[in-house]
């Protein structure tokens, strides 16, 4: 009897759960129409699922439109990652073009390059088909001259003349020295809940393939050629067949230091559960840049999830599974 059962059960078990992999899907925010998105094989999914921020401009810091650069140009940082094959492919600084973690894609398909930088990058997504037009909008130029306006402040600078906490540039260097230099870790005053959030998503497939991605239009009035953390492997984000994966969001120029996603990943290889591995590479962060604002989101093999988050009240993650009643948004508590 026993046996008869065993097929009956084998036989009623959806196709999803017959590799013995809970599919499941995980992004950073409250976007849950990108996790909506998120079937399918697991690097599609990812796919799938940052598109629809890039194309929905999920708050204004995903896609076209947000997030204008000094110039007022809006920039993109997008990067997809095979946890099967360890393939990755990044675009930064990506220019005029604005489908940037497709073009991530190919290049991690079609060249055996990982990542892609400035108006080479554009050209790269030209080639691959992709169209150019402006990534400005309205609302960008608006926020751009609010910016100019307001003496180009808040900006990234420091130890330059004139002072860039009460002018605008062209800004020279002043000499500093180790006592005196400003800290780069500054005030967290450029970086808060509404300027500053990436789509990072994480997919396991009923097979077991899992895929990592994130994408961004970075930081508001960065400097030109600035590149955030969500591009950089390890960073952004990180993920491993044999473990799970993570994603990271939040004051990248200052996270990109501490390689958040990967230390999360070699956190749950050691033993810890996803949420203790993102408190462990948040709490790093943290001992050096008290300030800081960022969170990481973290699954491991078995479809258990986490999160853990610095610098907020609280943490908002996207998750579809098995086990949820569609797509469900969670919250994580913050360290500090
Ligand atoms: C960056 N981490 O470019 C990205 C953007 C972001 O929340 O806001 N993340 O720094």
């Amino acid at each position: 009897m026993g046996g008869v059962l065993q097929w009956v059960v084998l036989l009623l078990t959806p196709p999803l759960l017959c590799h013995g992999y809970k599919p499941l899907v995980i992004n950073t925010w409250n976007f849950t129409n990108a996790t909506a998105k998120g079937g399918g094989h697991a690097v599609d999914a990812v796919e799938r699922g940052c598109t629809v921020c890039e194309e929905q401009q999920c708050d204004g810091t995903v896609g076209y439109g947000g997030s204008p650069d000094e110039t007022g140009e809006t920039t993109l940082d997008a990067m997809i990652m095979d946890g099967t094959t360890h393939d990755v492919g990044a675009v930064a600084d990506l220019r005029r073009v604005k489908s940037a973690i497709a073009v991530a894609r190919r290049v991690m398909e079609h060249t055996r390059h990982t990542l892609l930088v400035g108006e080479q990058a554009t050209r790269f997504a030209l080639t691959m088909g992709f169209p150019e037009e402006s990534l400005s909008t309205p609302a960008s130029v608006a926020m751009h001259q609010h910016w100019l306006r307001n003496k180009c402040q808040p900006n990234f600078w420091v130890n330059v003349t004139p002072d860039p906490a009460t002018s605008c540039g062209p800004y020279k260097p002043h000499a500093t020295n180790r006592n005196t230099k400003q800290s780069t870790a500054k005030e967290g005053g450029n970086f808060n809940r509404l300027n500053h959030d990436t789509i990072g998503m994480i997919a396991i497939d009923a097979r077991g393939h899992i895929s990592g991605g994130t994408s961004t239009n970075g930081a508001r009035n960065k400097i030109p050629g600035r590149v955030g953390d969500s591009p950089i492997p390890g960073s952004g984000a990180y993920v491993d067949k044999f473990v799970g994966g993570a994603v990271a969001t939040g004051d990248g120029d200052l996270m990109m230091r501490f390689l958040p996603a990967l230390v999360t990943v070699e956190g749950m290889r050691a033993g810890f559960s996803p949420r203790k591995a993102a408190e462990i590479a948040i709490f790093r962060v943290s001992q050096y840049y008290p300030e800081f604002m960022g969170a990481v989101v973290a699954i491991n093999m078995a479809g258990e999830y986490g999160a853990a988050c610095h610098g907020i009240d609280s943490f908002p993650y996207s998750v579809a599974s098995v086990e949820t009643d569609g797509v469900e948004v969670k919250t994580a508590s913050c360290l500090g």
